[in-house]
């Protein structure tokens, strides 16, 4: 419980005692008022303690912790000199339980290493899950034993014409358990029925015409879909989710259900309700994107909005039967959009996003129509059509990763645009002292010894 885990190199040592002058205390308590993920950090003469009702607790104390100190803590160097903290209480607590990033893995596929660096930065925020896009037209990227196929010739294309590339099972226990380490949980993500072409390559009989298409390397979308009318699709969909499903601590199973345009009306809802039921029975909750809403509601059922232009009817439909959202608004947390004209990778087709835009907006109240009790939090989705290395990934995420960790954790009553860019600017230098790329974006004042 209380050992460092790889990368946060705060001197902690296990202890029953009381903080002692210069020490820090990690304490457990049943003052359940701090909820299952707050936590007090208070800094006095006699030390650091922070108290927490649960683990993740105390790891989001240490990570306010290391954001008091200076950005040499960040150092691989080893500490020498002594820091002084300024005294006082901090109680702290999230506004939202879901507070995400989604990685698109399969339009290009990133080595495990590269996955466990987002991690890093999730933890670093407070982010509590990140989503893995493990499938899509270009590869399929983890293993199915009684599927080889979907990654030994599914895996091997990306865009652009690239290797690809696919995780073992062994690969992404080791995402899983690295993340749960920082209490990340990570959301497996099998896009269906569109977004499939990697796997009717593999497996043609999953074709609606049941003959092979050629690997897809482009970024199209919205040409492909499993046969929704033939049983080896479900025969196929129950293997797949069983053995993700399997791999999988979380509670969270998602499906996607984007951009099946050629699985249309009544033929969409039953293939849906099929594989809701599937989730099911693997004892999961059902998450896909907002175009599930149309099929009948399952217990649970998390939609993620991605939308630009306030919800369709069937959305609101949906949540008023029960569902809870996620909100990933395209024109503010689609972090695969361009900062400005001039960012070398990304999309505009939802705008530019700047600092500003990835912050200035409510999940509570963004969407008309959906109660702040309904959302169940906030993520940021990186698509990588264009996205091709962790130093571009990164470029992508930082610095607008915190700002959507900020709504996701802070009460609206604090929003504040000119504190936050202020703040924000204090992390560059932390960045650059741990060898993270960022967007030096314009409208942020980093410190000028940063500015070269
Ligand atoms: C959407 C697609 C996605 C694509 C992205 C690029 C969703 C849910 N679907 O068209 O496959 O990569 O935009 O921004 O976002």
């Amino acid at each position: 419980l209380l050992r460092p885990a790889t990368g946060y190199p705060l001197p902690v040592t296990d202890t029953t005692r009381p903080a002692s002058a210069g020490g820090i205390a990690l304490a457990l308590t049943d003052d359940d008022s701090l909820g299952a993920e707050g936590y007090r950090l208070a800094v006095t003469r006699a030390g650091v303690t922070i108290t927490a009702v649960t683990a993740t607790g105390l790891f989001y104390g240490a990570q306010t912790l290391r954001q008091l100190l200076p950005p040499a803590i960040e150092s691989p160097v080893p500490i020498t000199e002594r820091w002084m903290l300024p005294g006082g209480t901090i109680t702290d607590a999230p506004r939202f339980p879901y507070r995400g990033a989604m990685l698109d893995v399969a339009r290009h596929f990133f080595a495990v290493e590269d996955v466990l660096r987002v991690v890093d930065h999730l933890a670093r925020y407070k982010l509590n899950h990140l989503h893995l896009h493990l499938t899509d037209d270009q590869g399929w990227r983890i293993a199915v034993d009684s599927w080889p196929k979907l990654t030994t010739v599914g895996g091997a294309t990306e865009v652009g014409g690239g290797p690809g590339g696919h995780y073992t099972k062994a690969d992404y226990l080791r995402i899983v358990s690295y993340a749960a380490a920082h209490h990340v949980t990570v959301v497996p993500e099998i896009d269906l029925p569109g977004h499939t072409n990697s796997a009717l390559v593999a497996y043609p009989e999953l074709a609606p015409d049941k003959v092979a298409p050629p690997p897809y390397t482009g970024t199209e979308v919205g040409f492909s879909y499993v046969d929704p009318t033939d049983e080896r699709t479900y025969d196929f969909i129950a293997d797949v989710l069983g053995e993700v499903a399997a791999l999988t601590p979380g509670p969270w199973l998602h499906i996607g259900g984007d951009e099946a345009f050629k699985v249309k009306g009544e033929v969409y809802t039953g293939f849906v309700e099929r594989t809701q039921r599937i989730v099911a029975d693997t004892g999961k909750i059902v998450v896909g994107w907002h175009q599930l809403a149309p099929a009948a509601h399952v217990d649970g059922r998390v939609l993620q909005w991605w939308g630009t232009n306030g919800a369709d009817p069937g959305t609101l439909e949906a949540v008023r039967r029960g569902a809870r959202l996620i909100l990933s608004p395209g024109n503010h947390a689609y972090l695969d959009m361009k900062y400005d004209p001039d960012t070398p990778v990304g999309h505009d087709w939802a705008g530019l996003i700047d600092v500003r835009r990835a912050y200035d907006w409510d999940p509570g109240s963004h969407v008309t129509g959906v109660p702040d009790a309904a959302v169940l939090g906030v993520e940021a989705p990186l698509w990588t059509e264009s996205v091709t290395s962790l130093a571009e990934i990164e470029f992508m995420l930082l610095p607008r990763l915190p700002a959507i960790a900020e709504l996701g954790w802070s009460s609206p009553a604090t929003h504040d645009w000119a504190g936050f860019r202020d703040r924000l600017a204090g992390h560059g230098p932390r960045w650059a002292t741990a060898g993270i790329t960022f967007h030096r974006a314009p409208e942020v004042p980093w410190p000028a010894e940063q500015a070269t």
